[in-house]
């Protein structure tokens, strides 16, 4: 007999392919009553693998009392109720490490685009504005640039290293200092005041809720540029807006949102903001060894008790290897 998995959010057809070898797979959005449905065959459901982005709360894992581990599609479990699940004895996995290139990349293809104007230069050529006005009107390069990552962590770390091809001179900030080649801030506020560019790469969640606050982003300053590749919620977006809108912020690149999809409006009309679909790690290579390795740890944990990414919370609930 196969075992149950519930598969919450949007996840590959290989990976698809790859559960309905071993499980009986229920889709979430393909389920039309989601409480009678857990009322039914809730207690015959073992795993769940669900996207970065989605949430996984107490009572979802509560209603699924044979529940054994979560696998998430991503690095950041911040969606997850990771300390509920741990509590329970539930193991809870992610994908680290496999998408480090393709955040670091995107990060820098930001701070170019917002940098260089690649939006509004693509669209004064569409425009006609080429033949009718003339040259556009110059950028600002980021060659030799300060740039302060707020968390260096496997993706931080990996945007200072790319970072030095361009010059960059970097330094980090984070809640402990590393033995790194790289200036160390205890002091977000004093790092931001010292930059031109504040690249956010923590994880999300209660600790990091509104890191960068209007303090931090009026520190930035009116030539400064924001970059946000971690989760919306690292940064006061109401206050950001406002702080773009009255200047005191000059330019800012995001991938990600407080209320994904909804995206504030205002963001909309602006020029000097570039903004993207939490497509951070989106190109079909990464997604394909994130979803590898989300199947991996959900084969392994049944197959050999066994998994290869525990999050550190759950690290003491299963043998790693
Ligand atoms: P990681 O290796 O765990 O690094 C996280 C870094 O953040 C560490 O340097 C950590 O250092 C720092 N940090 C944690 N809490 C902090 C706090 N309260 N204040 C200051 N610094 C803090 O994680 P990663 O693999 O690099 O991933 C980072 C995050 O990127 C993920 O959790 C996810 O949210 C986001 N992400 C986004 C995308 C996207 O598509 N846009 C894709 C992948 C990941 P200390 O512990 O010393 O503070
Ligand atoms: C994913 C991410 O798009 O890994 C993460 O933390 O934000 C992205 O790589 C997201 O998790 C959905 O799976």
């Amino acid at each position: 007999d196969k075992r149950e998995l519930l598969a919450i959010g949007g996840m590959t057809p290989r990976m698809m392919e790859a559960f309905a070898r071993n499980f009986v797979v229920y889709e979430m959005a393909a389920i039309g009553d989601p409480e009678s449905f857990l009322r039914e065959k809730g207690e015959g459901i073992e795993a769940i693998a669900t996207y970065g982005a989605e949430k996984v709360p107490a009572a979802l894992i509560d209603a699924l009392p044979n529940l054994k581990m979560i696998s998430c599609y991503g690095v950041g479990y911040d969606g997850i109720d990771t300390a509920k699940a741990v509590e329970r004895g539930v193991v809870v996995t992610h994908t680290p490490n496999v998408l480090d290139d393709d955040v670091a990349n995107t990060a820098i293809l930001l701070m170019l685009a917002v940098s260089r104007q690649l939006v509004r230069d693509d669209r004064w050529v569409r425009s006609g504005n080429w033949k009718a006005k003339g040259a556009a009107p110059l950028t600002r390069s980021i060659e030799g640039k300060p740039v302060g990552i707020v968390g260096l962590g496997r993706i931080g770390e990996t945007i200072a290293e790319k970072l030095q091809a361009f010059s960059c001179k970097v330094s980090y900030h984070s809640r402990n200092r590393r033995d790194v080649p790289y200036a160390y801030y205890s002091d977000l506020r004093q790092m931001a005041e010292e930059v031109d560019y504040l690249v956010v790469i923590t994880p999300g969640g209660a600790a990091t809720r509104h890191l960068v606050n209007r303090e931090v982003m009026d520190a930035l300053g009116p030539e400064g540029t924001l970059i946000n590749v971690a989760r919306g919620t690292v940064i006061d977006e109401a206050e950001m807006v406002a702080a773009l809108r009255e200047g005191r912020l000059g330019y800012a690149g995001l991938d990600v949102f407080e209320a994904e999809p909804h995206v504030p409006e205002e963001l909309f009309t602006m020029d000097n903001v570039v903004l993207l679909p939490h497509v951070g790690s989106a190109t079909a290579e990464t997604r394909q060894a994130m979803g590898d390795l989300t199947v991996e740890n959900i084969e392994r944990f049944f197959a050999e008790g066994k998994v290869t990414t525990p999050v550190p919370e759950a690290a003491h609930l299963v043998k790693k290897g």
